[in-house]
């Protein structure tokens, strides 16, 4: 594997389960392979998971790490071409991102959408200009649409505590005071299609997501007739893809409360993190023996060695 933006790049799900479970069995067995090789981490936004995950992952591989938060010390960035750069931004990002190129062996890029234009996020035009011209293996550590690493760990999760070779999960919307975006959501829907899983997305009018990550997915407006029968509730927020970025309400009867989880069969609680208790969920729920969210942010580091451990491969 080179570049990785999409879970579908897995290709088979049992394969691609198989991989991360050596790995999480054997965490130290490829330390020669990443032995003077070093990995570029790029932030546009915060983080705490996938910084320290990735960080983890790549030294278990025996890689040298780098971070860089753009918005910390780096120059400002211009990303429109053709523009006169006589504003506040010092640099443009087709001499850094060749530069950061220079520096590494592998770069992996945390680029959120900006919500100025659904066209340009959908395009992945950051992501995909580290892609052009780094000269590296490009992998996304949330992108404008997509965060693989987080839907494989999500998987792998999901894998390890299920009870039937077919859960139903069900991933609803839940609500935040913050425009939030697409690509936890659009990527999950990714995974259930590769895992094949019994899947259906709940979420409010208004807060479809975009048909080309929907597809065929099963989707209703109403929570509760989601909710029976599911064995894991992944929860999250997401801003208007038709009303591109905005928030439209914060209806706090989405929010995932014991109430809701009776609805289920018992079901596992999911959420990428971080999360707003009380908005997202609550706190019993969260606290709950059903949460998964502890043993979900620690397979980041297994999906994200996974990952690098392919790329290093392919060099
Ligand atoms: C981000 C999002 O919703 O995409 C990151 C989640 C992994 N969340 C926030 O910005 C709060
Ligand atoms: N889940 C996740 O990616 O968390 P961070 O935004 O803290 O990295």
């Amino acid at each position: 594997m080179r570049h990785f933006t999409s879970v579908k790049q897995l290709g088979n799900w049992q394969d691609a389960y198989a991989a991360a479970k050596y790995v999480k069995e054997n965490p130290f067995a490829d330390q020669a392979l990443g032995k003077n090789k070093t990995l570029l981490m790029v932030f546009f936004n915060n983080s705490l998971r996938t910084r320290l995950s990735t960080q983890k992952a790549a030294l278990n591989l025996g890689m040298n790490v780098i971070v860089l938060d753009i918005a910390h010390g780096a120059w400002k960035l211009e990303t429109e071409r053709g523009v006169v750069m006589d504003g506040d931004k010092s640099e443009h990002l087709l001499e850094a991102i060749p530069v950061m190129g220079c520096y590494c062996d592998a770069i992996g890029v945390r680029s959120f959408a900006r919500f100025e234009s659904k066209e340009d996020d959908y395009n992945e035009v950051i992501l995909n200009q580290f892609i052009q011209y780094s000269g590296r293996p490009v992998f996304s550590m949330e992108a404008a649409t997509r965060h693989p690493l987080q839907t494989y760990a999500d998987l792998i999760t999901i894998e390890e505590h299920k009870k039937k070779a077919r859960p139903k999960v069900v991933m609803t919307w839940a609500p935040h005071p913050k425009a939030l975006p697409q690509a936890v959501p659009n990527s999950f829907i990714e995974g259930m299609e590769l895992a094949g899983y019994d899947f259906v997305i709940a979420n409010p009018e208004g807060y479809d997501l975009a048909p080309e990550f929907v597809g065929n997915a099963r989707v209703t407006h109403d929570q509760d007739e989601a909710l029976p029968g599911a064995d894991f509730v992944y929860a999250k927020n997401w801003a208007s893809y038709d009303a591109y970025g905005q928030v439209l309400n914060q209806d706090r009867n989405w929010t995932v409360t014991t109430e809701k989880m009776a609805l289920t069969d018992n079901a596992y609680f999911l959420h990428c993190l971080p999360v707003r208790r009380n908005m997202i969920v609550t706190d019993d729920v969260i606290e709950s023996p059903q949460s998964l969210v502890i043993p979900e942010a620690a397979n980041r580091v297994v999906s994200a060695q996974t990952i690098l451990k392919q790329i290093l491969q392919s060099l």
